[in-house]
């Protein structure tokens, strides 16, 4: 009698659980091949840069959110002065569609921080570290953002621009930096 009453438990439980998972697949994107995945919040997005001001500047910038907090940010970038030091950051606005990108709007900061380097106390969330280009022109780096995610939430990536910028950022300047005009610029978005 208890092995019956417990069959019928467990059969309910399953049918709940299946009505939760029929729930959640159909109020997602139905852009996902995979019904197992749109259970869960994106971890990882994209940005593909494209040449502002009149430059060949493009690249690639990947993030993958760690799970003991932090992004993983993965860069390529081409086409920049070999050997030249430039700005790099997050900007608010998801939108390249200006030919010098302003419309990409200011630094990526949900929290009012000043603008500094990403090792200081008082920065942007979305300030990065100066690329360097190579004696070919090309600059790849890897580093872990500490205060973005790409889950949805005020501090997600998602939806912003990235910005590769003229002139070296003096992380000093307020509130960008000092770093001159804008030569690439990415939508991030979910991947
Ligand atoms: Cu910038």
């Amino acid at each position: 009698m208890k092995r019956v009453l417990f069959g019928l438990t467990m059969g309910a439980a399953a049918l709940a659980v299946a009505g939760c998972s029929s729930w959640g697949w159909g109020s997602s994107s139905s852009s996902s091949s995979s019904g197992t995945a749109a259970t869960s919040a994106s971890t990882k997005a994209a940005a593909a840069l494209s040449p502002k001001s009149g430059t060949n500047t493009a690249g690639r910038v990947t993030f993958d959110q760690q799970a003991g907090g932090g992004v993983m940010v993965v860069v390529s970038v081409t086409g920049l002065p070999p050997g030249t030091t430039h700005g790099f950051h997050i900007h608010e606005k998801g939108d390249c569609s200006a030919p010098d990108a302003m419309s990409a709007g200011g630094h990526f900061n949900p929290a009012g921080k000043p603008h500094g380097q990403m090792t200081m106390p008082d920065h942007h969330a979305g300030d990065m570290n100066n690329l360097v280009a190579d004696s070919s022109g090309n600059a790849r780096v890897q580093f872990i953002m500490p205060d973005v995610t790409v889950a949805p939430g005020p501090n997600s990536v998602v939806g912003r621009a990235v910005v590769v910028h003229k002139d070296a950022d003096d992380y000093r300047t307020q509130p960008t930096g000092n770093s001159g005009g804008r030569i690439a610029c990415g939508v991030i978005a979910a991947s």
